[in-house]
């Protein structure tokens, strides 16, 4: 019953990712980005203090994997040509941040930056040569790199670059390819730690020019990328906020594990997020996480299984930035059904997961 459970998990996830063939129509441009073919953008002419960006309409579901392929060129001017282009994912689409030695990226936060930059700026740690690597949260300091830089060899050469960007969720591991060879990678909760939880976020590129600048393009290939599906209304926005911030003590329907497992079905991510969104918004409450079983399978497994399911709902909440001094879980296995244990709809009902938002006691 598992495997066929996971089965079915995996042809859905399947199904919603979309190969497409590139079309200038699926994108935002913004700044001083112009269309110049069917899959072409010209992000900055070679003009100096320009910036441009061109967002993809469509958010992508982190959750799932991708793969980008695209040709950059950035310019024929190697001595005296700046900026460089970033491919960025951040949740708003349309936006450009700051020119350049920033790319059009800096300010961008919470955001993802895979940065291609030509112009040495050492104050920011660049190094002496062209360089490519992996930036968050709109910060162009290689202090605060997550990876690279890695030099590259001179890219402003009026030529057209392959670049290729690829996301797999299960091992959580990004890697960047340039001109064929793999030149970065990373792994990493990309969701948890750059945005929060929140696994839908646009993607797009952008680029500028400061006191030296190159024209910069880009021409997309091939994108295939999981689609967010039609977004549920949270439960957490509705009324269940509302009983939790009274105290009440609520379930969420939507917050499900894998048959048998403590693992978290993805579909659960974005109701947790909301929930660490409301206890940033009221600092002083802390959260109890009460797990709760049906009658089958024994009642010292089901003790076991209502822990180690509410331990991982407060190790996931920890993640997304709630300290661990204002969680509380326990688990009761099946002491406390809501419904009978007689009936599939009774047992539903009592796999269950309560929270309780609760004020210490000065
Ligand atoms: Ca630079
Ligand atoms: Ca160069």
């Amino acid at each position: 019953m598992k495997q066929l459970h996971l089965l079915s998990f995996f042809l859905i996830a399947i199904s919603a990712t979309c190969a497409q063939e590139a079309s200038i129509d699926d994108f935002n441009l913004s700044g001083d980005a112009v269309k110049t073919g069917a899959n072409c953008i010209r992000l900055t002419p070679d003009r100096i203090w320009s910036g441009g960006s061109a967002w993809h309409k469509q958010p992508i579901d982190l959750n799932g994997p991708f793969e980008m392929r695209l040709q950059v060129m950035l310019g024929c001017k190697d001595a005296a040509g700046a900026d460089g282009i970033v491919f960025v994912f951040h949740p708003h689409a349309r936006r450009t941040g700051y020119q350049g030695e920033g790319m059009g990226f800096a300010g961008l936060e919470p955001s993802l930056g895979i940065e291609i930059d030509t112009w040495l700026n050492e104050h920011l740690g660049d190094p002496y040569q062209d360089h490519i690597a992996l930036l968050r949260d709109g910060s162009v300091h290689h202090g605060n790199s997550l990876a690279g830089p890695v030099r590259i060899p001179n890219i402003e050469d009026c030529r057209e670059h392959p670049l290729t960007v690829r996301w797999s969720p299960g091992s959580q591991q990004l890697t960047i390819e340039l001109d064929g060879k793999r030149v970065l990678s990373y792994r990493g909760d990309i969701v948890s730690k750059i945005f929060r939880g929140n696994s839908k976020v646009y993607w797009g590129v952008t680029a500028a020019t400061g006191a030296y600048n190159n024209r910069q393009e880009l021409c997309f290939e091939k994108l295939e990328f999981t689609k967010v599906e039609e977004a549920k209304p949270l439960e957490l926005d509705g009324k269940k906020k509302e009983e939790l911030l009274k105290g009440e003590v609520i379930t969420l329907n939507n917050l499900q594990f894998e048959s048998g497992s403590s693992t978290l079905l993805p579909t659960s991510k974005s109701e947790l997020a909301r929930l660490a969104e409301i206890m940033r918004e009221y600092p002083a409450l802390k959260l109890d996480i009460f797990g709760h079983t049906d009658n089958v399978g024994g009642a010292g497994a089901n003790q076991k299984l209502s822990a180690r399911r509410a331990q991982a709902v407060a190790t996931y909440l920890n993640g997304l930035g709630i300290p661990d001094k204002r969680l509380s879980a326990k688990g009761f296995g099946e002491k406390y059904p809501i419904a009978s244990n007689g009936t599939s709809t009774g047992r539903l009902k009592n796999r269950r997961v309560e929270f309780r938002l609760s004020k210490p006691i000065p």
